[in-house]
C-alpha cells in the first residue's frame, strides 16, 4: 500500500474520533500531529469541520509547498487556505499567484470555515491555542483529544518502523565514525561534527536531536553539551547519545566507552548499565507494562549498588518526534503493543566520578523486543 492510502486511513480515523465525541469542527496543531495526518512538513494547523471536511490552515510561505506536499501524498482534495496570524504582507501578491486566502485572524478562520461551530475539539499542545478555540468556538470549552492521537501514533505501521530501521542504519554508520575520531586532542565538539556530516552523508535528512558528546566528568551530566574546550587527553569515559531523521522519522542511540584503558569502576558502572538494559531487552513483550521494564531495570542496579544514580526514566516513544508517547518509566501502566517504538536507555552517573549510559532502540513485537539499533553495546576490554 502506498503512504498516500494511509494518510487517507489517518484522516478517516480522525474524522469519525471527532464524530464520536459530537464535535463539529476539530483543530490539529503540532507539526508532528499534522505531518502524521497528511505527510506535510511546516508549520499550519489542520482543521476537520462535519460540513467542510479537512482543510490544511499555513502561512502564506508555506503555502506552495504545502499544495504540492498534500498532492504529492494523494491528499489533493484537502484545500490549503492561508490563514494570517501574522497578517499578510501583501495581499494583493498573494492573490495574484493565486492563493486561497482566507480573512481574518485564525480564530476567525476557523469559525468562518467551520460555518459557527458550537462543539470544537482540538489535538496538541500550543498554549493559547485552547483560549483561541474557546473564542472561535463562540465561549464553549473545547474538547481535548491531544491523548488519543498520541495513542494512534504510539503503535506504528510496518511502514513507519520501517524509516525508523533506516533511521537507526543511519545512527549506527555515525556511531562509528564518532568512536574512530577518537584520540589524542580532539574535543567533544569536534566529534558532534563528525556524528552530523556522517549523517548526511549516509543518506539522513540530519540529527534527530543535537548529538551529545561527554567527555570525562561531563559524563555525569545526561543531557551534556558538547564543548571546543573539553578534548581528549588522558583516560576518561566517553558517552555519546545520537540520532538521525529519515523520512521525517526519528531514531535515537547511547553507547559510553573509555578513552585508553578502562579502569574497574568504569568496568562495574558499565556492566551494571549493560545486565540493566538487556535484563530490561529480554522482559520487553506485549502484555508487559512500560512501568514494570523500568522497574526490572531498576532491580539489576540496585544488585550492584548504583541504582540511586539512575536519576532518569527508561526511556520513550520514538516516532516522529524525538520524544512521544508511551512513557517508559517508573509506575508507568501502559501496555506495551506490537508496532511500539522505545528505547530503554539505563544510565548511571556518580557525582564527580563518572557517567555511564546505554540506550537501544526497538520496535514490540509479537515475539518480543527487537533491536533496530545494531551497534554493539559492550565498548570497554
Ligand atoms: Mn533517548
Amino acid at each position: 500500500m502506498s503512504t498516500s492510502l494511509h494518510y487517507e486511513a489517518r484522516l478517516k480515523r480522525l474524522s469519525g474520533l471527532a464524530e464520536e465525541h459530537g464535535l463539529d469542527a476539530l483543530l490539529v496543531s503540532g507539526e508532528s500531529n499534522v505531518f502524521y495526518f497528511t505527510g506535510y512538513t511546516g508549520a499550519g494547523y489542520l482543521l476537520w469541520s462535519r460540513k467542510t471536511g479537512f482543510k490544511l490552515l499555513v502561512p502564506v510561505l508555506e503555502y506552495l509547498k504545502a499544495v504540492d506536499e498534500l498532492r504529492e501524498e494523494g491528499l489533493g482534495g484537502v484545500e490549503v487556505v492561508v490563514y494570517k496570524p501574522y497578517g499578510l504582507p501583501d495581499r494583493l501578491v498573494a492573490e495574484e499567484a493565486g492563493l486561497r486566502v482566507a480573512e481574518g485572524s485564525l480564530e476567525e478562520v476557523i469559525a468562518g470555515l467551520a460555518e459557527g461551530p458550537s462543539k470544537c475539539g482540538f489535538v496538541g499542545g500550543e498554549l493559547t491555542l485552547y483560549q483561541r478555540l474557546g473564542k472561535a468556538c463562540g465561549g464553549q470549552a473545547p474538547a481535548n483529544l491531544t491523548e488519543k492521537v498520541a495513542e494512534m501514533r504510539m503503535v506504528k505501521e510496518p511502514w513507519e518502523v520501517e524509516r525508523i530501521s533506516r533511521a537507526a542504519e543511519i545512527a549506527d554508520r555515525a556511531m562509528q565514525a564518532a568512536l574512530d575520531s577518537l584520540s589524542e586532542g580532539v574535543s567533544e565538539a569536534e566529534v558532534a561534527g563528525v556524528i552530523e556530516y556522517t549523517i548526511r552523508e549516509a543518506g539522513g535528512e540530519g540529527p534527530s536531536f543535537p548529538p551529545i558528546v561527554a567527555f570525562g566528568l561531563n559524563t555525569v551530566y545526561p543531557h551534556a553539551t558538547p564543548s571546543r574546550s573539553r578534548v581528549l587527553n588522558k583516560p576518561m569515559p566517553v558517552l555519546i547519545d545520537l540520532g538521525a531523521r529519515y523520512g521525517g522519522y526519528c531514531s535515537d542511540m547511547t553507547r559510553t566507552t573509555f578513552f585508553n584503558g578502562s579502569p574497574a569502576e568504569f568496568r562495574h558502572a558499565a556492566e551494571a548499565v549493560y545486565e540493566a538494559v538487556n535484563a530490561a531487552l529480554d522482559k520487553a513483550a506485549p502484555g508487559v507494562t512500560a512501568g514494570e521494564l523500568d522497574a526490572e531495570a531498576r532491580r539489576v542496579l540496585r544488585q550492584y549498588g548504583l541504582s540511586k544514580y539512575f536519576i532518569h526514566s527508561l526511556g520513550h516513544g520514538v516516532g516522529i518526534d524525538i520524544h512521544e508517547a508511551p512513557r517508559v518509566t517508573h509506575g508507568d501502566k501502559t501496555v506495551l503493543k506490537p508496532g511500539m517504538v522505545i528505547t530503554i536507555e539505563p544510565g548511571v552517573y556518580i557525582p564527580g566520578r563518572l557517567g555511564v549510559r546505554i540506550e537501544e532502540l526497538v520496535v514490540i513485537t509479537s515475539r518480543g523486543a527487537r533491536k533496530l539499533s545494531r551497534f554493539p553495546a559492550w565498548l570497554w576490554q
